[in-house]
């Protein structure tokens, strides 16, 4: 009758206990996907039309519209055996059926979605529109959030309690754990094909209620939405071509992406769905079409910019819209964690009452109303980095604090099309909207991955972390890629599993990313299988090109920032103004203010272009395993573990044992620094990509590790050390290792060394610096290094909160390549596990709790330190003066 899995039980709520089939299911999970694929599971475009009578109550399946028959509202016995697992095969299943594609009607029918009926799911930052600003008012004021007294409460956050050692209750490991995550079969790394990636991660029952894995991603296609194309000469539109989705999708199946996802039919959206953002009159005119001829299409394309009609532009359109919906609900009900629609036509540049640059409906401004009306959200971030400025998404929110809408575009001082005033950086939305709107201008062409990291690091983290989405939507256009001819970028495909990456440990990874612009057919579908790759958990590739933004880019950081201040506390501490005459103005200068000169800024874009995209994407796979002590055997850690037996210590590194941890017997060295240094030889040969090591002694074990990577041949690694620990001087200047300190000692101005980068003082851990550090000094000191593996060392009694340790494992995983050890000294054992399952991608549980800014001299203290350090540090920049 359906196909039907347990991310279907758990979207409808129809299938009650048993994790059987219900009669009306559309939603597929990845197991059933050969089976579905074999049997066409969307029906053809005319079945489509069909949907559209049925829905309409026309057709003889109208009735179950209302939930009419009792097994789609109740779900039927289960058939199968009980228990599946979350991913696990579904029980056998029959397709005598329909296709049941009113799914998600019938659920929003039967069983409102525990929110609030529209008006009454206002956010109450609504409530507070009129209200006049106190001074010294925070933006997060504003946000409706939860009780500081109940965040904590049943998502764990308390339950993993920091290292602050406020909360001694939590047991201690004291042995020595590890965990890595080994390669399936024990191969090299580099050279898994992408089709042996792992299945997605399963319980394997190990351990008593270990929560669900990372939950799976959505793929939203339907090769119906290649039907409209372009019926007349038009050079403007001739670059919308159906092959932007088709050739796309025949990539993500060709390197076994597709595969693995949740695939998901589409819906065609109501009219109801459109009226959410467009106008009546609009909807009807868009109607319209289906029945004009060539003429009468070409002559309404024309009142239009850039826009061009054909017969299926009306259903195509509904069902880019619903395909969005489908998406949104999908992440929203937990079926799956996150996901992306691929779609027809474009949805950004749409208005109320107009189509724009080749948009008709705007499909993501429709999913953020139905989501804050219909799922009562109240904070949405959507970050459009199509490369045109998404106009149709900024009008529809420009008063609206609950949608966060952040775009960059290529503006070139508003010479690019569209051409607004609207696009510039000073326009930051209005009335209770203002703050909420963030544009930045690229002035220039040929922007880089320094460029757009740069941006995510500096304007777009820092803004997103205050403001706590519960959910993020992308306007993933890949017109910002590298060979697009609207573009002219040079953001190569894996800089969009960096920004991808980026965004994930917001709105506990609840990212949805709908296809927009991009117009270079190869660039496109490999840029889309590095967000998807991404999306999927695997590691980040490492980011190509010189670590260095360009002038043009940072005149735009610091007007933005600049822009920002007075509406943001991350960015309250931002002393320059905007810049006066920018570089652009005359002249072409892309040369970086500070740093080596970025490669290739005058050669041909064709020979890098080639070697990018010849070189298909790997992925590094994990699979984490443990064997653990008895003593920890009731974590709840990831499936699939492994233990270290330890390797034998070398001379030097007894030596060491013996030198600076004489009080503990000589028989523990073997164990204390044994099993850590087999992980890390592992991670350095490329076998396991990460892990977690403890030891009764982290500063020992942190010098052995240090000496032990060194005898690899050139490895770069980054040392990220918390609290105050005792790493000796003799090491740090060797020029392949850099430390970073946060919260130990001030150093005196002589010992201070060119790879040693310190914030001194048990402040740098609290909570507001912290995340300061982290976005303006951590993370874009790890980019400018490229390391080869970052060690993060947690000192006894740091002071860090468990949630920023998560964000800190999550985020330094980017530059890296995924490949990380942390070392824990005598870990409360809820810390081990939350870290164990942040390296290998769940989201981080709950919201990010109350935004707590830096004090002002912490503030300070940073932003000096990021000043002294960018002439060797260029990403560290934010300002051009
Ligand atoms: N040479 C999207 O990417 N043409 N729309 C501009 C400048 C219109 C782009 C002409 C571009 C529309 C979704
Ligand atoms: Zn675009």
């Amino acid at each position: 009758m359906c196909v039907c899995c347990v991310a279907c039980v758990r979207a409808l709520g129809v299938c009650g206990e048993g994790r059987g089939q219900c009669a009306e299911c559309p939603w597929i999970c990845s197991t059933n996907l050969g089976q579905a694929l074999a049997q066409p599971r969307t029906p053809s475009f005319s079945g489509g039309r069909r949907k559209l009578r049925r829905a309409a109550g026309q057709g003889p399946a109208a009735r179950s519209v209302g939930g009419a028959e009792p097994g789609a509202a109740r779900g039927r016995p289960p058939k199968g055996k009980e228990g599946s697992g979350s991913l696990g095969r579904p029980p056998s299943h029959d397709r005598d059926g329909g296709p049941g594609w009113l799914c998600s009607r019938v659920r929003k029918e039967r069983e409102p979605l525990g929110q609030p009926p529209p008006d009454e799911a206002r956010p109450r930052a609504l409530e507070n529109r009129a209200a006049p600003r106190p001074e010294g008012w925070l933006c997060r004021a504003r946000f409706s959030r939860p009780d500081p007294a109940q965040w904590g409460g049943g998502r764990g956050r308390e339950q993993s309690p920091g290292v602050s050692g406020q909360r001694r209750e939590a047991p201690r490991l004291s042995g020595f754990l590890l965990l890595g995550g080994r390669l399936p079969g024990g191969r090299a790394a580099g050279v898994a094909p992408a089709l042996e990636a792992p299945k997605p991660q399963r319980s394997t029952g190990m351990a008593k209620n270990r929560p669900s894995g990372p939950q799976g991603t959505a793929l939203i296609y339907d090769k119906d939405m290649a039907r409209v194309r372009l019926l007349w000469d038009d050079p403007e539109c001739a670059i919308e071509v159906p092959e932007r989705l088709t050739s796309t999708y025949a990539r993500l199946c060709h390197r076994g992406l597709a595969q693995r996802c949740v695939q998901l039919p589409v819906r065609e959206a109501t009219e109801e769905d459109l009226e959410l953002v467009h106008s009546p009159e609009y909807v009807a005119v868009v109607k319209g079409t289906q029945t004009m001829s060539r003429e009468q299409l070409h002559t309404l394309a024309q009142q239009y910019d850039a826009v061009y009609f054909h017969p299926s532009t009306f259903p195509c359109a509904r069902m880019a819209v619903g395909a969005t919906l489908q998406l949104v609900d999908a992440v929203l009900t937990g079926a799956v964690g996150n996901g992306m629609a691929l779609v027809r036509p474009p949805g950004h540049h749409s208005q109320r009452d107009a189509a724009n640059g080749f948009c008709v409906f705007n499909n993501v401004a429709i999913a953020a109303e139905h989501a804050k009306r219909r799922h009562g959200l109240q904070r949405i971030l959507i970050v459009d980095w199509d490369i045109h400025h998404g106009q149709g998404i900024q009008r529809a929110f420009e008063n609206d604090p609950s949608v966060l809408y952040f775009s960059w575009h290529r503006y070139e001082h508003q010479t690019f099309w569209p051409r607004l005033r609207e696009s510039d950086y000073d326009v930051v939305g209005q009335g209770p909207g203002r703050g909420f709107t963030v544009n930045v201008p690229w002035n220039k062409v040929g922007m880089r991955n320094a460029d757009y990291v740069s941006v995510f690091l500096h304007v777009l983290l820092p803004l997103a972390i205050e403001f706590d989405p519960e959910l993020v939507l992308v306007s993933a256009g890949y017109d910002s890629g590298i060979g697009d001819p609207e573009g002219e970028m040079k953001a190569t495909p894996e800089c969009f599993a960096h920004l991808t990456f980026l965004l994930l440990p917001l709105a506990r990874g609840r990212l949805c990313a709908v296809l927009e612009g991009g117009y270079y057919l190869q660039s496109l579908a490999e840029c889309v299988c590095l967000t998807l790759q991404t999306l999927l958990g695997d590691p980040v590739p490492a980011l190509s090109g010189e670590p260095v933004p360009c002038l043009s880019a940072l005149e735009s950081i610091q007007n933005v920032r600049a822009a920002h201040a007075p509406h943001w506390a991350s960015l309250r501490h931002e002393n320059s103004g905007p810049v006066l005459t920018p570089s652009t103005w005359q002249g072409d200068t892309g040369t970086p203010l500070l740093g080596a000169p970025s490669i290739g800024t005058t050669d041909g874009l064709k020979p890098l272009l080639d070697k990018v995209l010849s070189c298909p994407s790997r992925s590094l796979c994990t699979g984490i395993g443990l064997a653990v002590p008895d003593s920890a055997s009731s974590l709840n850690l990831p499936p699939a573990l492994l233990q270290e037996k330890g390797v034998p210590l070398r001379q030097e590194e007894e030596a060491l044992w013996a030198r600076l941890d004489s009080a503990f017997p000589q028989d523990q060295a073997l164990a204390a620094l044994g099993k850590p240094l087999a992980l890390l030889d592992e991670i350095l040969t490329r076998q396991v990509r990460a892990g977690i090591a403890v030891s009764p002694t982290v500063s020992t074990t942190t010098v052995a590790a240090l000496h032990r990577t060194l005898s690899f041949e050139a490895p770069r690694l980054l040392c990220v050390t918390l609290g105050d620990l005792d790493i000796p001087e003799d090491l740090r200047d060797d020029g392949r290792t850099l430390l970073l300190n946060i919260g130990g000692k001030e150093q005196p101005e002589a010992a201070r060394s060119p790879t040693c980068i310190r914030l001194a003082g048990r402040e740098a851990t609290e909570p507001g610096t912290f995340l300061l550090a982290l976005t303006s000094l951590i993370l874009p000191v790890a980019y400018g290094f490229r390391p080869e593996l970052v060690l993060v060392v947690l000192g006894p009694g740091c002071g860090l909160r468990s949630l920023d340790m998560e964000l800190l494992t999550r985020l330094l995983q980017g530059p890296a390549g995924g490949r990380m050890l942390l070392l824990l000294q005598n870990p409360e054992l809820p810390l081990v596990e939350a870290l164990a399952w942040a390296l290998v991608g769940r989201p981080l549980p709950g919201t990010l709790g109350p935004f707590l800014p830096a004090s002002p001299e912490q503030a300070l203290a940073v932003k000096r330190l990021c000043r002294q350090l960018r002439q060797d540090w260029p990403m560290l920049q934010v300002s051009v003066t």
